[in-house]
């Protein structure tokens, strides 16, 4: 019938126009991530969902999937350089392991606060630092989003004062040898753990405690199995929304600067839903009986920023880049 034949030359025309997806098949987008519900970097996705759907409407089929379900946490930048994703929130430590230059981002005492972090990846150096990214790995970083300041949560009951005090310590750790090394400059002994799995060895007492930014403690209820929260404040952590290359090489100039677009809105809703309540945290979980308190953070500082300047990972480091990291104001 004609109406069959037009409906198959349609199909064939948009098949072989190459450019802009047709309303009719839209880019889907996979995001993957270990990143529970109610937590900041996992609300912003229904954010980047609709500023998008706002700016390309009917374009993209966004589909968010959390708590690990799809992927393994620190299998994402795999997964989408072998086109098996197209979308995730990849961190400093996941792309130290292709490209060393940037463990430089997984230093603790580093990044001084999220407007420092913000600043340094605005600047050149986060120009040249996600060219790597591209260049080496065919990942497009879209936006950077703050995690969250990296505090030590135990179970156990012992006062935290100086790294001396975390000696033979279990301190889960995400399972990579930069993160591992976090730890130990921190002076724990560290044991590598997915995300997901935190909270049932919280409660089996398999391991002693762990590190996350406050908000994570609260989304992932880690303070119902823990008694003491250390501010040793030893990471300003990041986040990078990405999208695999070679789904970003498909889209059209209007299509990326929406895509673009809709990151920094969904970053700019994390950081400010994240800052406003990491103000409030220590206070509310004090609040519920956990200890909270203030270690000897300069004895922290000094003993990780020794153990990195003493580091193989530091001799990967683009030369120059601390003090130029250090310089933005
Ligand atoms: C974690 O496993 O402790 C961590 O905070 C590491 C981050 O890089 C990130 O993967 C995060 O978990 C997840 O998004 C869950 O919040």
């Amino acid at each position: 019938s004609l109406s069959r034949r037009l409906v198959l030359g349609l199909a064939l025309s948009s098949a072989l126009v190459a450019g802009p997806a047709f309303a009719a098949n839209p880019v889907k987008l996979r995001i993957s991530t270990p990143a529970v519900d109610s937590d900041w970097h996992a609300k912003m996705l229904p954010v980047f969902k609709e500023e998008l759907e706002k700016r390309a409407p009917g374009q993209f089929d966004v589909e968010i999937h959390l708590n690990a379900t799809l992927f393994k946490q620190g299998t994402e930048p795999a997964a989408m350089q072998r086109g098996n994703l197209e979308m995730a929130m990849i961190s400093a430590f996941d792309i130290a392991k292709q490209i060393p230059e940037w463990s430089i981002f997984t230093a603790g005492y580093l990044i001084r606060d999220p407007e420092h972090q913000q600043k340094v990846f605005a600047s050149d150096i986060g120009e040249e630092m996600y060219k790597l990214v591209e260049d080496k790995m065919g990942i497009k970083v879209l936006a950077v989003g703050y995690l969250g300041t990296r505090q030590l949560n135990l179970r156990i009951e012992k006062e935290v004062k100086t790294p001396a005090d975390l000696a033979g310590v279990k301190l889960r750790m995400p399972g990579s040898d930069t993160w591992l090394f976090l730890g130990k400059a921190l002076g724990a002994n560290p044991l590598p753990l997915a995300f997901g799995e935190i909270y049932t060895a919280l409660q089996t007492g398999a391991i002693d405690g762990q590190d996350n930014p406050l908000p994570t403690v609260r989304a992932a209820k880690f303070y119902e199995v823990t008694k003491q929260i250390v501010l040793t404040d030893h990471l300003v952590d990041s986040i990078f929304l990405s999208l695999a290359g070679a789904t970003w090489n498909k889209l059209d100039d209007k299509q990326k600067e929406a895509v673009l677009e809709a990151a920094q809105a969904a970053v700019a809703f994390n950081n400010e839903g994240r800052i406003g309540e990491e103000r409030q945290l220590a206070a509310d979980f004090a609040q519920q009986g956990l200890k909270v308190y203030r270690p000897d953070v300069e004895a922290f500082r000094s003993h990780v920023q020794k153990a990195y300047l003493e580091s193989e990972l530091s001799k990967a480091w683009p030369k120059g880049m601390v003090e130029r990291i250090n310089a933005v104001k």
